[in-house]
This record gives C-alpha cells, sequence and structure tokens, in this order.
C-alpha cells in the first residue's frame, strides 16, 4: 500500500542519513583500504560500517525482508534478486572518490517487489544532497521537485559517463570507443563524477541530458532508476528495451529520443550478470 511505501521511504531516508554522518567523520581521515575484484576496486571500512548499519536497522523493523548489500555479496557470486520486497543497498557508490576526499559519494538504498523498484534514496552527505522518490509520487532533492532535462539532440546535449574500474585493455579499448563516437557526434561534453548512482541523479534533475555506463551492479542502479523515472526521465538497456537490473548497464535520459540515439551509438561490453 501507499501508507507502507511512505513508511519504507521514511526508513531508507533515515538510515542514508545516519550512514551519511559516518561518511562525514570518515573522508578526511586517513582509511583502511581494501582491493576487491583489482587493484582499481576498493573497499574502505567505512563501507562495511555504513552497511552494517542500515542492514541491521532494517533486519530489525522489517525481519522477513531480503536484503542485497555491495559489501555482503560474496565477491563474484549470483544476485538473487527475487519477487520477494528486497533492499538494494550500496553503502558507498564511489568508492574511490571517498578514498581520495572527492566530494561525489552517495548513500544508495533501493526497495524493489517483484523485481520492480518502488522507492529510491541517494543521499551525498558531503554536498549534503538527498534524492528520494516513491511509485506515483515524484522524485525530490531535499524536499523540492526535480525534473529531467527535455532535451532532445544529442548534438546540443551535455552526456555523463564514467571509465569505469576494470582496466583490462580490450575492455577499455570499447569504453574509450564510446567516448569517441559521442565527442565526435559531437555532443556538448561528456562529464563524469565517479559515482553511478549520483550520475543519474543528475540526468534526473535535468543538470544534464544523458548517461550512459558498463559494469555497474544492481546497487549502483536500482534506486537512482527510479528516481530519473519518478523525475520523468527515462531509464533503459542499452539494447533499448526496458532496464535489466541485473545486467550491469543502464542509460539514463531526460527524454526517449536522447535515451535511444545513446542506445543506437553504443558499442556493446559484455560484462558477466549480477
Ligand atoms: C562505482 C560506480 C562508478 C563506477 C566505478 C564503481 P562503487 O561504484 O558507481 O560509476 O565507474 O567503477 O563501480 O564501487 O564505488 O560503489
Amino acid at each position: 500500500s501507499q501508507e507502507n511505501l511512505d513508511e519504507l521511504l521514511n526508513l531508507a531516508v533515515q538510515c542514508a542519513k545516519e550512514a551519511g554522518k559516518l561518511i562525514v567523520s570518515a573522508i578526511n581521515k586517513e582509511k583502511k583500504i581494501q582491493t576487491k575484484t583489482s587493484s582499481t576496486d576498493l573497499v574502505t571500512e567505512t563501507d562495511k560500517a555504513c552497511e552494517e548499519l542500515i542492514v541491521t536497522k532494517i533486519k530489525d523493523l522489517y525481519p522477513d525482508h531480503d536484503i542485497i548489500g555491495e559489501e555482503s555479496t560474496v565477491l563474484n557470486s549470483k544476485v538473487h534478486l527475487t519477487s520477494r520486497p528486497t533492499w538494494i543497498i550500496d553503502p558507498i557508490d564511489g568508492t574511490t572518490n571517498f578514498v581520495h576526499g572527492f566530494p561525489y559519494v552517495a548513500v544508495c538504498i533501493g526497495f524493489s517487489i517483484k523485481q520492480k523498484v518502488k522507492l529510491g534514496v541517494v543521499y551525498n552527505p558531503i554536498l549534503n544532497r538527498l534524492y528520494y522518490a516513491k511509485e506515483g509520487g515524484g522524485a525530490f532533492l531535499n524536499s523540492q521537485r526535480i525534473e529531467a532535462s527535455q532535451c532532445t539532440d544529442l548534438t546540443k546535449s551535455l552526456l555523463i559517463s564514467e571509465w569505469g574500474s576494470n582496466r583490462k585493455p580490450e575492455r577499455l579499448k570499447k569504453v574509450q570507443e564510446n567516448f569517441n563516437n559521442f565527442l565526435t557526434c559531437p555532443c556538448h561534453g561528456i562529464r563524469s563524477t565517479g559515482s553511478a548512482a549520483l550520475n543519474m541523479c543528475l540526468i534526473a534533475e535535468g543538470r544534464a541530458d544523458g548517461n550512459y555506463e558498463f559494469g555497474i551492479h544492481v546497487w549502483d542502479y536500482a534506486a537512482s532508476s527510479i528516481i530519473v523515472e519518478e523525475a520523468n526521465g527515462v531509464v533503459l538497456d542499452v539494447t533499448s528495451g526496458s532496464v535489466d537490473l541485473l545486467a550491469r548497464r543502464v542509460v539514463a535520459a531526460g527524454t526517449k529520443k536522447i535515451a535511444l540515439e545513446i542506445c543506437a551509438n553504443l558499442v556493446e561490453i559484455q560484462d558477466e550478470r549480477d
């Protein structure tokens, strides 16, 4: 029910704010850094502490809900996203930024039923930007309604994408090919914040017109996907079909036209599904 969704959204906002406090208090200090799948895929004790805080709070109130968390997912294991009520959590999206003190980091909390995202919270505690949305309720940034851009011309668009943490030469070549395609299109520019979730929220806010990324995980784009949709933006899979939460790739844009043009120009990069 709507009422229940409001309650869950409140809980997600509370969790994000508390985790945000941990991030703020740790970002300027020395960090214990570990690597995950490669030397450019990082995790810190703060990622883990934030996830634990959020998971504990949710389990306390909703012990029968499922939880998918970035740091509690065993490396290279499959994610089990079922039709059951499921929380999808990235305690720090933009861990590399966090490590360097670059201020684009976000706590991401999404909630899905039947594999459909019902609400999402993306919180940047450093820049104090709280984005949230629930199904049918519009999208908000710090309590103000946000709207995606109306741009329909790729040659007049500002795009956002990322290099990603996977630097295998063959793969990186394709990432570069995609940057080249859009730069020679030419779009007005391509930006990278280092956080897939904040990139998508910039689309929701209408600060940029289109975004794509390969190699991300369900926790990087579940919460932000509903924020883009509720801001009247468009979220697609790179095949131009509907977004696939486990496909490890996403296209987001203010308009369907830009989203489809991005899809049409992309060289596909294959990553193992979540
Ligand atoms: C990050 C993504 C970013 C991507 C990085 C990394 P994390 O997520 O949000 O867009 O390019 O490689 O995966 O690991 O900081 O949560």
